[in-house]
């Protein structure tokens, strides 16, 4: 199955909203994989943002990046890279509708709260940079799968 990397930004943490945003992915139905709280590197910023590394914003990005504890988080589902980037709205928040995560709890683009991988490869790119094999636990069954998918979903042998 599909699956995102999201990481609620240093002003996410410091504003509280880790387990706010947390709840919407999972009220959502989808299946959390990977979490941790972390402090990125200067290394790892400049390499998860090198799409924009001759972009004017680059450096305040990566000094906002670092700047406190992110937290990771690999998500999994059906379509969950598409519904993440919809669920967190626009990159600019105020362009960012009410009702997504941006929309609701952020005003400045530098300050956007959320990032979320824009396509599968990208995703299997961020996730490769944040987490080792062993810190994801793909395998295991949601119990409420059939309540949120109409096709049941593969259920692990174990976990
Ligand atoms: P992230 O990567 O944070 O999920 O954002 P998006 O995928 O929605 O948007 P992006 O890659 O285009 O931008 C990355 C990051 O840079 C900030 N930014 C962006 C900025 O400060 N000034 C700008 O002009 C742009 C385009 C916001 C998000």
């Amino acid at each position: 199955m599909e699956q995102t990397f999201i990481a609620l930004k240093p002003d996410a943490v410091q504003r509280g909203y880790i387990g706010t945003i947390i709840e919407r992915f999972e009220r959502k139905g989808f299946k959390l994989v990977g979490l941790k709280l972390m402090q990125v590197s200067q290394q790892l910023a400049e390499k998860h943002y090198q799409e924009h590394t001759q972009k004017p914003f680059f450096k305040g990005l990566v000094s906002f990046i670092t700047s406190g504890p992110i937290v990771a988080m690999v998500w999994e589902g059906n379509n969950v890279v598409e519904s993440a980037r919809k669920m967190m709205g626009a990159t600019n928040p105020k362009d960012a509708l009410p009702g997504t995560l941006r929309g609701d709890f952020a005003v400045d683009m530098g300050r956007n709260i959320v990032h979320g991988s824009d396509s599968a490869e990208s995703a299997k790119r961020e996730i490769g940079l944040f987490f080792s094999p062993d810190e994801l636990l793909s395998g295991w069954h949601r119990s409420t799968e059939s309540w949120v998918y109409e096709e049941a979903q593969k259920e692990p042998a174990s976990v």
